[in-house]
């Protein structure tokens, strides 16, 4: 997959190439990551990619000019694919859009920064908006990032993800179980028995019921979305009933 990305500040992304896993899929060859900086598509001494807001206010606003020279450039070089921004104006990222992108050849990532970008530069040139949350930050590099290092799990071949992206196909739509590793005791709490007993299945419904309780009683909203199965309802239905106990107890 190849992603393009365009902002003023290329050196942030060091921060996500340098290491893990964006860091291995750029070595194996399963992703080509380039930066472009708007800065390079400007002509005056100033090297100026912003200017006051029309109707004033505080803050600058992108100029839409050095943007679109960006993109002609980075398309003369290659890049292909759904040109998407990054803002709090977007829609919702969840895991299936990840998926759905992952799934593309190409993507170019557009990240804003001061007041916003131009709004005709969006209208003309931009085919979706993504937000990574309802917050406002000092512009879309990190949500750029989050994007990236979402999609690089769906890459083939990058190490440990075939069964990593298994693991979560069995979990669809629920949130993580609780992970264990050594000691066996540690500051007065003991591991959960079942993990020691090497029984295989009776760890899977363990796994299967922690993570549909968390998902219980964290975020009803997911709950609503999900449809349970025999198995899945009756292993709910177990851990709500401990839940109740340790309440009337306490
Ligand atoms: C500033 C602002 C001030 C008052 C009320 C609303 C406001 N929205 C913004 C704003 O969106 N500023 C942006 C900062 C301008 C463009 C880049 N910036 C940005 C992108 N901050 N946060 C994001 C972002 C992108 C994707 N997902 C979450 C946040």
């Amino acid at each position: 997959m190849r992603i393009d990305i365009v902002s003023i500040f290329p050196e942030m992304f060091e921060a996500v190439k340098c290491c893990g896993s964006v860091r291995r899929a750029i070595e194996c060859g399963v992703l080509d990551l380039r930066l472009w900086d708007p800065r390079d598509s400007t002509n005056d001494n100033y090297r100026r990619v912003d200017d006051r807001p029309y109707g004033g206010g505080p803050g600058m606003v992108m100029l839409a000019k050095p943007l679109t020279k960006t993109l002609q450039r980075l398309r003369k070089d290659g890049a292909q694919g759904r040109v998407i921004h990054l803002t709090p104006q977007g829609a919702r990222l969840d895991q299936g859009r990840i998926r759905d992108l992952a799934a593309l050849s190409g993507l170019v990532l557009l990240t804003g920064r001061y007041e916003g970008i131009d709004e005709r530069l969006i209208e003309q040139e931009v085919d979706e908006e993504i937000s990574i949350g309802d917050y406002v930050l000092a512009g879309g590099e990190l949500p750029a990032m989050v994007l990236v290092e979402g999609l690089v799990r769906y890459l083939p071949g990058v190490l440990g993800n075939d069964a990593s992206v298994m693991a979560e196909s069995f979990s669809e739509g629920l949130l993580d179980w609780p992970h264990y590793t050594r000691p066996e005791q540690f500051s007065g709490r003991a591991v959960p028995s079942v993990l020691l007993g090497g029984n295989h299945e009776a760890i899977r419904r363990w796994r299967l019921q922690q993570a549909l309780g968390r998902t219980w009683e964290r975020r009803p909203d997911l709950m609503e979305r999900l449809v349970l199965n025999e198995e899945q309802h009756e292993l709910l239905a177990s851990y709500q009933r401990e839940q109740i106990d340790e309440e009337i107890l306490s």
